[in-house]
């Protein structure tokens, strides 16, 4: 069984929400739809108490406002907590900041001791690593797609995306913001490793670039 890395889990929650609901106001309306295409509407006759059809009508419409509203409340609540979870990780005090250095056409990955490594990222599993990221020229993106992650890398500006891979594996990345003709090159590799391989490489480069 593969664990779902947190980031991704919090987009497929989102997506499932808008899709569940999504599925029920289509079948909703698509009833609706076909119930007044089969059926003959009712004929008004002028005479007749018209006082408690009406009222009637307007408690249907009241309801109907409601169940509306609140629906949109769940949808407006639940993606703007998501958007927050995105932002900032649920707990940042077990974590690492890593800078994230854009050029054209590599990525260059500074960690906490200073050593700068290009074109590829090495992280420990189960980590909540927050990546500090920016550019040294021109506007690129920084995106690992199965990790539903991006952010832009601005001259001058830092941007932070956090990330947390709970198994050892590898993904892509790659600048997703047209940057020169080099642009397509742009990539790397994030490796997520255990945290005795981690701190293993960590501290043989900290003897080496400290
Ligand atoms: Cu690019």
């Amino acid at each position: 069984m593969t664990i779902t890395p947190p980031t991704v889990a919090i987009w497929t929650s989102l997506f499932d929400l808008y899709l569940v609901l999504g599925t029920m106001v289509g079948i909703v309306v698509i009833s609706v739809l076909t119930y007044s295409v089969f059926t003959k509407p009712k004929v008004k006759t002028e005479m007749g108490p018209k006082s408690s059809s009406e009222r009637r009508k307007r408690i249907r419409t009241i309801i109907l406002a409601l169940i509306t509203i609140s629906i949109l409340t769940t949808v407006e609540l639940d993606t703007f907590s998501s958007a927050s979870l995105v932002t900032v990780p649920s707990d940042p005090s077990n974590s690492m900041t890593i800078q994230v250095v854009g050029q054209q056409f590599f990525w260059t990955f500074i960690y906490p001791n200073n050593y700068a490594q290009v074109g590829n990222l090495t992280i420990p599993v189960g980590e909540t690593i927050i990546l500090n990221i920016t550019s040294k020229d021109v506007f690129h993106s920084f995106a690992i797609q199965q990790l539903d992650v991006a952010k832009d890398a601005i001259p001058g500006r830092y941007n932070q995306l956090w990330l947390e891979v709970p198994t050892p594996s590898s993904y892509s990345i790659i600048c997703k913001e047209l940057c020169g003709v080099g642009h397509a090159f742009m990539t790397a590799e994030l490796y997520a490793v255990n945290a005795t391989t981690f701190n293993a490489w960590y501290s043989s480069v900290q003897a080496k670039g400290g």
